[in-house]
């Protein structure tokens, strides 16, 4: 049996448990106490820490190989701007489709807010748009590997090997050893894949066993049309992208994408998600190791539009829910925040409501209200989390065609890359 089926089964089998859990066991009973807050909240997170743990070295060393891959500073420029203006564009059409559809359908209108707010509830600190450029630059490369500053490591690390190639054939051992452990690090992405099923299961059954269907019905509005827009932007807007932009199928595509989003939408981490989504474009899609490289740890950190779409609904969400009238200047400020405020932030769960409070300090709506949706954002996050990352494999896929990088070949092989288990 391949993987991505292995997963969907055990992914099935962890909603229908974690589900029954919600309905039948109630609190502190065994199930919740030793299954749901042990044995799952364990080994997912473990589950979630080895796909960290490869993150940082991956990113690093595939990094060097895909830019001394490309050889060419040009090449490597042009890469960078065609996919940094694919990633703009494909979320500010994100957003604008978000706040279209909100806009008609004015989830919020009749909502009673007495009842909503809870009591207690802390704004989600949110970084000066500056800080967001200066924090481009690591001040120390260690610790921005240290702590996986995604952005600073591509920064340095494109630096590092771009001076790699500046010093010819002297550098030429270090690439060799580099292209080494990066097929070792490919290697042990192998590893971790053959035990996701398990992973995802535990991940579904601690998450659904949480987030029962009777979180969502007050926000059932909101929550609507946030997936409707997201379903739509992944199987619409992006496929269109693709097929219009890159001449790739759309079909073909997401059935190659979906062990990579099946990840994130079990880790809620575009970040966690890169090692599978590599191997996903690399190896099952055929996209060049130099293109690969670059654009898809790029992605993850600065292309959000699965975000961008929440925020657009959350935005009109509670705008009708206070009653007030933002207007189209109004709107165009939530766009452009919303694309600046994904540059800075690194693809890990819950970052999309800390850049919320960003939107909405800008466009003066209450940030308390965001207290409204944080109930159901977890489940919202899982969704969205897969559109980030299928967007982000969109612009490789694109890029990789425009610049001769992409193998049609792996590509049209159905079985290309597929992990059997
Ligand atoms: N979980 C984020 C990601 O990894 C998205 C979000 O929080 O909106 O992409």
């Amino acid at each position: 049996m391949n993987i991505t089926t292995k997963i969907l089964i055990w992914m099935a089998a962890g909603l229908v448990t974690g589900s029954l859990i919600n309905y039948f066991a109630t609190d502190n009973s065994i199930i919740q106490v030793y299954f749901v807050d042990g044995l799952f909240h364990v080994a997912g997170a473990i589950f979630i820490n080895l796909l960290k743990m490869l993150v940082v070295p991956l990113v690093t060393f595939s990094l060097i190989c895909g830019v001394c891959g490309i050889g060419d500073i040009n090449k490597l420029g042009r890469v960078g701007i065609k996919a940094f203006a694919l990633f703009l564009l494909s979320t500010a059409l994100a957003i604008s489709l978000a706040i279209l559809v909100a806009k008609n359908v004015a989830p919020g209108k009749s909502f009673n807010l007495a009842e909503g707010l809870p009591d207690t509830f802390t704004v989600p600190e949110a970084p000066p748009i500056t800080q967001v450029f200066i924090n481009l630059v690591p001040d120390n490369p260690v610790n921005a590997l240290a702590e996986g500053n995604m952005l600073q490591i591509i920064f340095f690390t494109i630096l590092f090997a771009i001076s790699l190639l500046m010093i010819g054939e002297r550098g030429r051992p270090l690439i060799q050893t580099a292209e080494r452990i990066n097929d070792v690090m490919m290697q042990v992405v192998n590893v971790v894949m053959s035990i996701a099923p398990y992973g995802v299961f535990a991940l579904m059954a601690k998450t659904f066993a949480q987030q029962g269907i009777g979180l969502i019905m007050p926000m059932i509005g909101y929550f609507g049309v946030v997936v409707g827009v997201l379903v739509c932007h992944a199987t619409g807007t992006l496929m269109l992208l693709l097929k219009f932009l890159g001449k790739i199928s759309p079909a073909k595509f997401m059935r190659k994408m979906r062990t990579a989003q099946i990840f994130a939408f079990s880790t809620a981490s575009s970040n966690a998600t890169i090692p599978v989504t590599l191997r996903t474009v690399e190896k099952r899609m055929g996209v060049d190791n130099s293109t690969a490289a670059f654009i898809v740890p790029f992605g993850a950190t600065i292309n959000m539009d699965g975000t961008a779409i929440m925020q657009g609904v959350a935005t009109v969400f509670i705008a009708n829910v206070y009653g007030i009238e933002i207007g189209i200047v109004g709107y165009l400020t939530v766009i452009g925040m919303s694309v600046l405020a994904s540059i800075g932030t690194a693809g890990v769960p819950g970052v999309g409501l800390i850049m919320l409070a960003m939107v909405f300090n800008q466009v003066g709506l209450p940030v308390e209200g965001i207290a409204l949706i944080m109930g159901v954002d977890r489940l919202l996050d899982m969704v969205r989390t897969a559109v980030n990352v299928t967007g982000d494999a969109v612009v490789t896929m694109i890029v990789a065609r425009s610049e001769n990088s992409l193998s049609m070949i792996v590509f049209n092989d159905p079985s290309a890359g597929m992990l059997e288990t």
